[in-house]
């Protein structure tokens, strides 16, 4: 119970952690994607989210799943909506979307979720998940009200919201393959005037941007594009990471 909660809140006492995003539907070679996920492991990742916004099915997820299955660190879903559930992966980030104007992304899907994840017993990681700058696909599916990478005011308040109704993480995300990150100003807002942890995402590109988003608090980075578009470049992210825990 909480198995996987508590290995992140156990690592991320020691500095930020680095978390894989695979996308199901972008993965070019399900051949090699055995051996890119254990260079990433390897390189020092310690969490794989599994998930996307367009054109992901039950079985791609549960395909991923099993191919990674050998590998010694948590599976985690990063749904966009409720097909991508299996009883496969350790745990699901159990996300709204609460920058949505769509109610369905804020609370509906998860109330047709919800009976479905408690019969499998997966573990839920409670998450407010925020729309920042950028958006990308997942905004415009999630109808997203993006909040201005620099309204940190904004961000703030909705990061104290979530925690005041008792949500665990909290998901900042540019959206996939956005220009540019959410910055670090926001982050470390959010990481002085609360106890969330704090996950990061979007347009995540080079070593110096994760350095910076580490240093200002983020609990977990985790990038997606890169490891598909250049895995030597994520590898060497991943460890700068690593090494800016051993500090
Ligand atoms: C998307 O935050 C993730 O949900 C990762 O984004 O693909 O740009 O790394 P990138």
């Amino acid at each position: 119970k909480e198995k996987i909660s508590k290995y992140i809140q156990q690592l991320s006492e020691e500095g930020a952690l680095h978390f894989s995003l695979i996308d199901p539907d972008k993965i070019s070679n399900l051949d090699k994607l055995d051996s890119l996920a254990r260079k990433l492991y390897e390189a020092g990742t310690s969490a794989f989210l599994i998930g996307g916004t367009l054109g992901v099915s039950k079985d791609k997820l549960d395909n991923v799943l099993e191919i990674l299955s050998d590998i010694k660190i948590p599976k985690i879903i990063f749904p966009s909506n409720i097909n991508l559930i299996s009883e496969k992966a350790d745990a699901i980030l159990f996300l709204s979307l609460l920058n949505s104007d769509d109610i369905y992304y804020v609370i509906g899907a998860q109330v047709v979720a919800a009976p479905l994840i408690k019969k499998l017993g997966i573990e839920v990681l409670p998450t407010g998940y925020l729309i920042i700058g950028y958006g990308g696909t997942a905004g415009h599916i999630g109808r997203a009200r993006i909040i201005p990478f620099d309204n940190n005011d904004l961000a703030l308040s909705y990061a104290l919201a979530a925690e005041f109704m008792g949500m665990k993480f909290l998901y900042l995300e540019a959206g996939s393959g956005s220009p540019e990150p959410v910055k670090p100003e926001m982050v470390s807002l959010i990481r002085r005037f609360t106890n969330l942890t704090i996950i990061v995402g979007g347009g995540i590109r080079t070593q110096e941007t994760a350095i910076k988003l580490a240093e200002a608090g983020a609990h977990i980075i985790v990038t997606g594009n890169i490891i598909e578009d250049n895995p030597e470049k994520a590898i060497k992210i991943i460890e700068s990471i690593r090494n800016y825990r051993r500090v």
